[in-house]
């Protein structure tokens, strides 16, 4: 699969990255005042323009006002006492959800928006209950002129609920100075609940890093649109993004290098621990990946007993692929991978550990499935689930999830191999290069990203269907969908923003929405709609021609 880049590509994509770009244009700034802001403030916002489209949506009765004198109120369900009466308390993830709204609301309200566990008829209820049709992301939000009631099995539906709350109120409400009201939601209810569990987006730290405060920035941006899953893609040729405390060398000096040569960087324990806090708090899990056997050049470099012929190789700083790999018929590798393994499963409180294993070049096709069938269950010796790149089913093994990231030139048999794999009960996370890389160029006139797998407009991002893309693959064997974004040509938030946005919010409801809402002409309007609210999160997203941006 893999993909060679000519001296001339090579060249142009390190100046990108080696020289700081300008920001890339972005939208006219400024909200625009204008008469048809003063509109929307009167009449509230449809309740159906929201991404991810919901499940079902049913506008009725007269719409809810946020007030100077609103209230949110948290209820946690099992504490209410015999009688039925509110026990006051609400349990800590509640409260932390009510805090988020809070937080998010003061600012452009300028309102107080006490949060409270005293029980009321009014304000912004947020209870959990609720059908247990929800699950365990899924919300129900009731508008009438009284009271807004979100009520979610779990937190997690709770949060996911905030977000649709926030894109029912007026764009104006992501600004974080007072804006002017008023702040009207449309009367109705919405009960929504996700088509798929894996909806993720994957962050390549590794041929470019990203500080801690970049991960959070788009940490926020992912949770807007209920993306439930961060893959970091932590090391590669280019550089080694975390500490390893029984192999210090790969941060100290793998994690000095970077495509361009720039300085690159590294994750301490604690930095990712931060990273990983920060995201469960907005109901994100981290998928961490370390790429074996092959993307290892930093590791080998970091480390002249993993090589084979007892030589480190120099750090790598071009956009190459394929030319690494760890020395499969060598002991002292099974040492590196136990060490590696054991302390990022320590470091992961989520379910999955990703292994890679994509564009293995430089190993044998047997060396290959050697080397995947000793690692697989060094994952599950240390309590989680492996995946890798869909490379992986070469050497198939109970439990492991292939990330599928071919495009239209993948041969019919390297599809009929995952198809096979599926039907003997491999699950599938889908990221086809050719609509979910947010790092493919958009056109042929976009100055960052890459075009191995042809340009990926944001209407091609969006036209297809998780559900039916895989020929052969029976639709209970994918667990949902990932947006990554390799950071070849990129090494700033304003860089990451142009590839992702408009881009993300589609795969994003590609994983959230049900197929029967799937229509470019309806979600076009509701994707231009998000444009006046990345303008006042300050996001840099890309002006697609495809999309009628309201100004
Ligand atoms: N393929 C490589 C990535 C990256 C990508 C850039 C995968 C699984 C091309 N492997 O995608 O390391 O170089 O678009």
């Amino acid at each position: 699969m893999g993909r060679r880049i000519g001296p001339l590509l090579l060249l142009c994509a390190s100046l990108l990255a080696a020289t700081a770009l300008p920001a890339t244009p972005t939208a006219a700034a400024g909200t625009g005042t204008g008469a048809e802001d003063a509109a929307t403030a009167r009449s509230p916002r449809p309740l159906d323009q929201v991404i991810p489209a919901p499940a079902s949506v049913r506008e009725k009765g007269r719409p809810y006002t946020i007030t100077p004198r609103t209230v949110i109120r948290v209820y946690d369900g099992q504490s209410h006492d015999r009688r039925g009466n509110h026990g006051g308390g609400a349990s800590k993830d509640v409260r932390q959800v009510a805090e988020r709204l809070a937080e998010l609301l003061r600012p452009a309200t300028g309102y107080r928006l006490p949060v409270t566990t005293s029980p009321g008829r009014d304000g912004i209820q947020l209870r959990l209950g609720g059908h247990r049709t929800l699950g365990s992301e899924g919300y129900r939000l009731d508008v009438g002129e009284r009271a807004v009631k979100l009520s979610a099995r779990e937190p997690a539906g709770l949060f996911h609920g905030v977000q649709t709350l926030r894109q029912v109120l007026p764009a104006a409400v992501e600004a974080r100075s007072e804006q002017p009201g008023p702040w009207r939601i449309a009367g109705g209810t919405i009960t929504d609940t996700p088509r798929y569990a894996y909806r993720g987006a994957m962050l390549d730290v590794a041929r470019h890093f990203f500080p801690v405060g970049a991960v959070k920035r788009y940490i926020d941006q992912l949770a807007l649109y209920k993306v439930n899953t961060l893959h970091l893609h932590l090391s590669d040729d280019q550089g080694w993004r975390i500490a390893v405390d029984s192999w210090p060398r790969l941060a100290d000096y793998g994690g000095g290098s970077e495509v361009g040569g720039g300085p690159g960087g590294y994750y301490t324990k604690a930095d990712y621990r931060e990273i990983v806090r920060y995201a469960s708090a907005r109901h994100l899990t981290v998928v961490p990946e370390i790429d074996m056997p092959g993307h290892t050049n930093a590791a080998l470099a970091s480390y002249a007993e993993l090589n084979c012929d007892g030589v480190a190789p120099p750090r790598y700083t071009g956009i190459e692929v394929g030319f690494s790999s760890l020395c499969v018929p060598l002991e002292r590798t099974y040492d590196f991978v136990d060490d590696v393994i054991r302390e990022l499963a320590a470091l992961t409180p989520g379910p999955y550990l990703h292994i890679g294993g994509d564009e293995a070049h430089a190993t044998s096709h047997e060396d290959y499935v050697t080397f995947m069938r000793r690692v697989q269950p060094v994952v599950a010796k240390y309590g989680k689930k492996a995946i890798g790149w869909h490379q992986i089913t070469a050497a198939p093994d109970r439990g492991t999830v292939a990330q599928y990231w071919g495009y239209d030139q993948t041969g019919a048999e390297e599809r009929a191999r995952v198809a096979e794999a599926a039907r003997r009960g491999t699950k599938l996370v889908l990221s086809p290069a050719d609509r979910a890389y947010l790092d493919m160029k958009y056109d042929k006139d976009t100055p960052l990203g890459l075009s191995w797998a042809g340009y990926v407009s944001t209407r091609r991002s969006y036209d297809w269907d998780p559900g039916g893309y895989l020929e052969g693959v029976p639709e209970r064997a994918v667990l949902g969908v990932e947006a990554p974004l390799w950071s070849e040509t990129i090494a700033t938030s304003a860089q990451l923003e142009y590839l992702a946005f408009p881009r993300l919010p589609g795969v994003a409801e590609l994983g959230w929405s049900p197929a029967a809402t799937h229509d470019w002409d309806g979600y076009r309007e509701r994707l231009a709609q998000q444009g006046p609210r990345w303008e006042l999160m300050g996001v840099n997203y890309y002006r697609s021609p495809q999309v009628p941006w309201p100004r």
